[in-house]
């Protein structure tokens, strides 16, 4: 794949007519990663976001994408570790002891993920590479290579995971709160950091992948994003191949660059590629204050992924680990849950695109459905054109997808004696299996649908728990 044609000019009509590479739209699953010295406090109120801490500990009240304006941070940080104590300590803090790169990677692997992406510097201009040019906007050390950790953590990670075959990505905030450049002048800001930084990023990381973030404030053509994405793609040595997404300037999305991102929740449906992201809770870093069971189960993961994924997107679902490196175990458990299923299922997800319908669904169907333990999905996520009994629940009938002339009918529910696939035409050549199976199944055209005679297997006999896909070929 070379995305690269000619020379791309630095304007939107220009920029928007290079394709995301097919890697991406084939990937469907991929690893999110928040993890600073915001991961040591590890704390903020149930349902924020925990990554944005110190925006609120040094009691700043709403601004760009920040949700919440209460006292609590700065209340918890002062009874916790004194008022004195600046967020920049916190650096000393990030130690990443435990921190193993290759176990991540593996984890990463396990999980059946095709990508995972890392916050090489979140809004508070950390870098968890040594950046120089963080150290001299700064003015001091603000990096994990010459603070706590005292390692190149985002290169350890660059070498692990390019040793499988899970592509790497960096997310990259724009702006940082606290820089004093950025304080006084943004449009400096852009032009003497983010610019270098950004170089710096790609030429010693060479990412598959970049996530920016972070752009809102200022408009893209303050933040030079244009002129820094013609450099990437014309000159940078990861031009041909880079995937990037949507989140140049003033904090627009789904509108210009890369694949549209959407974020706990979305209402789109293949028009580009695209990519929903949400953590496991309700936060991207680690949260202290969430419980097991603010944690999606593995359930509704499974469904979350289906729901998205017949909407022609990808799921990146997000973990926090902790100030040490380790990732909590609830976390690893779940993501091993979706590599397992995944491990059968493969077929009907990776490579798949979205069908003429994401989904069948009926009265009939809903009525019947006994959501056994599933889980509440926190902010009601889910795509807009869920039709669910309850928010959350991401209950169809049927899920589709399809790969070629291939199609996949998914259902969260083991179906009794017959399913009904509206819509859909068959030829006397088509077979229909039980993914994961030798398992041939019956089925006749009857008008416009086709009707399927489910064999009637036991939960040992089925090829796995919580969906089950029929390939249609
Ligand atoms: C947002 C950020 O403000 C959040 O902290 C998080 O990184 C999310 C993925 O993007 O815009």
């Amino acid at each position: 794949f070379v995305a690269a044609q000619e020379k791309y000019e630095p304007n939107w009509e220009s920029i928007d007519t290079r394709p995301v590479a097919p890697w991406f739209e084939d990937a469907k699953f991929g690893i999110f990663i928040h993890w600073g010295p915001y991961s040591v406090p590890a704390w903020s109120p149930k349902g924020t976001y925990a990554e944005w801490y110190q925006y609120w500990m040094q009691n700043k009240t709403l601004s760009g994408n920040g949700k919440f304006t209460g006292k609590e941070v700065y209340n918890h940080h002062v009874e916790t570790y004194g008022a004195d104590f600046s967020y920049y300590d916190f650096g000393k803090m990030f130690t990443a002891k435990s921190y193993n790169a290759d176990k991540w990677a593996k984890l990463f692997e396990d999980a059946g993920a095709k990508y995972m992406i890392i916050t090489s510097k979140h809004h508070d201009g950390f870098t968890l590479w040594p950046s120089e040019t963080a150290n001299k906007s700064w003015g001091f050390n603000w990096n994990a290579k010459d603070l706590g950790a005292k390692r190149d953590l985002l290169k350890e990670l660059e070498l692990a995971v390019k040793k499988t075959d899970v592509k790497f990505g960096t997310y990259y905030s724009f702006l940082e709160w606290f820089n004093p450049i950025y304080i006084k002048d943004k449009e400096k800001f852009a032009v003497e950091h983010a610019k270098p930084q950004f170089q710096e990023l790609v030429e010693n990381y060479k990412p598959d992948l970049i996530w920016s973030d972070g752009d809102w404030g200022m408009s893209p053509e303050q933040w030079r994003s244009p002129q820094l994405l013609t450099w990437l793609f014309n000159e940078s040595s990861i031009g041909d191949s880079v995937v990037i997404n949507d989140r140049w300037g003033d904090g627009t999305r789904f509108n210009h660059a890369g694949y549209y991102t959407s974020e706990y929740g979305s209402e789109l449906d293949g028009s580009k590629p695209w990519e929903e992201c949400r953590g496991l809770g309700f936060s991207f870093g680690y949260n202290k204050n969430e419980d097991a069971w603010d944690y999606a189960s593995e359930r509704t993961l499974i469904y979350l992924l289906l729901n998205v994924v017949s909407h022609g997107g990808n799921l990146l679902l997000d973990i926090g680990p902790d100030a040490d490196g380790n990732i909590p175990p609830i976390m690893q458990d779940r993501l091993l849950a979706m590599g397992e299923w995944l491990n059968v299922n493969g077929d009907a997800i990776y490579g798949t695109r979205k069908w003429k319908h994401a989904s069948q669904w009926s009265e009939k169907g809903i009525k019947n459905w006994k959501p056994e333990g599933v889980h509440y999905m926190p902010n009601n996520v889910i795509i807009k054109q869920t039709i669910d009994p309850e928010p959350g629940y991401a209950v169809r009938e049927i899920f589709f997808t399809k790969k070629g002339e291939d199609v996949f009918a998914i259902v969260p529910k083991w179906p009794k004696d017959t399913l009904e696939i509206r819509d859909i035409k068959v030829s006397k050549n088509t077979e229909i299996t039980l993914v994961g199976t030798d398992i041939k199944i019956d089925f006749e055209q009857k008008g416009k649908d086709i009707i399927l005679n489910i064999p009637c297997l036991s939960p040992e006999e089925l090829p796995c728990k919580y969906a089950y896909a029929f390939k249609i070929s």
